[in-house]
């Protein structure tokens, strides 16, 4: 059998050689303090300045964070509008108010079914699938989506519903 050794695992055998010296490392030098007698308070006094240092650095960082934060807004990519789309899915078609959206809209998709279960999946113009909710009788599902895209999009039943299930696809425009 022949062995052989690719770059990338003589690299993590270097990494684990080298983090192991250092755990090893870390254990003889804890072990060679706990011989000397130290007293509980020096532990303590140490730990707890410490704790007040890591807190004070804790709060400066996010404090600086947040502000610093606030130039940004609002954030690329956040929705240029909201729309609410009711959706209803019967056997066989889907029933969608409004039929188009801006595009960019975070759209929140309100979905229920006339009848029986029906699987609400949303395809972006290049054919992804880019959302898929149950359409449920007596029951209203959210999904919400951004259409960042302009173009027409495909809605499909994704849940096998009856003999014309595949038959209910629908166009849904999302315009520039
Ligand atoms: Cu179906």
């Amino acid at each position: 059998m022949e062995v052989s050794f690719g770059g990338f695992q003589v690299v993590v055998l270097a990494a684990f050689l080298v983090v192991t010296a250092a755990l090893v490392g870390v254990f003889v030098l804890v072990a060679r303090q706990a011989r000397r007698n130290v007293a509980f308070e020096d532990v303590t006094d140490t730990g707890y300045r410490l704790r007040r240092v890591w807190l004070a650095f804790l709060l400066l960082l996010l404090t600086s964070g947040v502000v610093l934060a606030l130039f940004f807004l609002p954030y690329p990519g956040a929705a240029q509008g909201t729309a609410t789309v009711r959706v209803s899915g019967g056997l066989f078609y889907w029933s969608m108010n409004p039929e188009t959206v801006s595009a960019g809209s975070e759209v929140s998709f309100e979905v229920t079914s006339a009848d029986v279960n029906h699987g609400f999946g949303v395809y972006d113009p290049e054919g992804v699938l880019i959302g898929n909710v149950q359409a449920m009788p007596g029951y209203t599902n959210r999904m919400d989506l951004t259409l960042e895209e302009p173009g027409t999009y495909m809605i499909a039943c994704l849940e096998y519903c009856g003999f014309k299930h595949h038959e209910m696809l629908r166009e849904f425009e999302v315009t520039p």
